[in-house]
């Protein structure tokens, strides 16, 4: 759990960096595994298309990705991402949702600092992502870089559910491998109980944004957060992220949560109880039932 200390700090600056949270090998290495079998189908699927030559076969997950990024210049955000978009879905719209990511949705370290903040019912909220951003300068010219991929424009995450949904959302993002200045990690404007929500523009890339002139006289506060950390996001804190200028990608999961008996304010969607003190037969234990 959160000391009092912790979520003072949190309800200050909108934010926490919480160190060595998880553990990389037992908890973060599982979900690079999967991600490297969904890797693997993708590039013999590529190569049987004919729009790759080479299947960087060796390479470890984050180069081989970086090479087949720089091979076809395309993004493979919605093959490699945990949620179905809110448009144009069909059965054959690719998501992947397999047992570490879910084991990860569940980890009790998690859901302990979580509890810290919204108390012992909890949903885990549809609104999450992974987010594997390739180096800029591997993106293809005029290609779209959504925040999925390329730089995260400003917003609060209470911009993307409907404003009278009162959801008490968290957001729990962490790096799958360490994020620093160069490859994007995140940026704050602190002060988490001074904002309301701010009126959000809309922005070519990503649709929602705060506009450049309500956060251009502030001082952002770049976090860099290594393996295992994790940082909490309230959701009217004012975060974006840096661009990806290193020359590997930025591999990243933000999950969500809410007090389960709040709407997820994505209701399109379905949610689960992640965790209930009060009735723990209620939590979902099956990662098939997840998918
Ligand atoms: O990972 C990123 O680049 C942005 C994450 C973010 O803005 C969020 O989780 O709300």
């Amino acid at each position: 759990m959160l000391n009092e200390a912790q979520i003072k700090t949190y309800q200050n600056q909108g934010y926490l960096l919480v160190e060595k949270v998880l553990d990389p090998v037992e908890t973060l290495d599982p979900i690079i595994s999967e991600y490297t079998i969904l890797l693997d189908d993708l590039v013999r699927g590529l190569i049987a298309e004919g729009k790759l030559t080479e299947s960087f076969e060796g390479l470890d997950f984050r180069a081989r990705m970086t090479e087949v990024f720089k091979a076809t210049g395309e993004t493979f955000a919605q093959y490699f991402n945990l949620c179905l978009p809110l448009v144009n879905v069909s059965k054959d719209t690719p998501f992947w949702t397999g047992p570490a990511i879910f084991n990860l949705i569940c980890n009790a370290k998690l859901l302990n600092i979580v509890e810290s903040i919204i108390g012992p019912e909890i949903a885990s909220n549809p609104v999450q992502y992974v987010r594997i951003k390739p180096p800029q300068n591997t993106f293809a010219k005029g290609m779209r870089k959504s925040g999925l991929v390329g730089k995260t424009p400003w917003h609060q995450d209470a911009a993307v559910l409907p404003p009278d949904c009162g959801t008490e959302l968290i957001t729990v993002w962490m790096p799958i491998n360490d994020a620093d200045e160069l490859n994007g990690c995140l940026q704050f404007i602190e002060g988490g109980k001074e904002h309301d929500l701010i009126k959000h523009g809309f922005g070519p890339v990503d649709g929602l944004e705060i506009p450049q002139e309500v956060v251009s006289n502030r001082e952002p506060v770049v976090v860099p957060a290594k393996r295992g950390d994790i940082l909490l996001i309230h959701r009217n804190c004012p975060h974006s992220s840096l661009p990806n200028v290193s020359n590997e990608i930025r591999f990243s999961l933000d999950l969500r949560y809410n007090p389960s008996h709040q709407s997820s304010g994505r209701e399109i969607f379905p949610n689960f109880i992640a965790r209930s003190r009060k009735n723990p037969a209620s939590e979902l234990r099956d990662p098939e039932k997840w998918t």
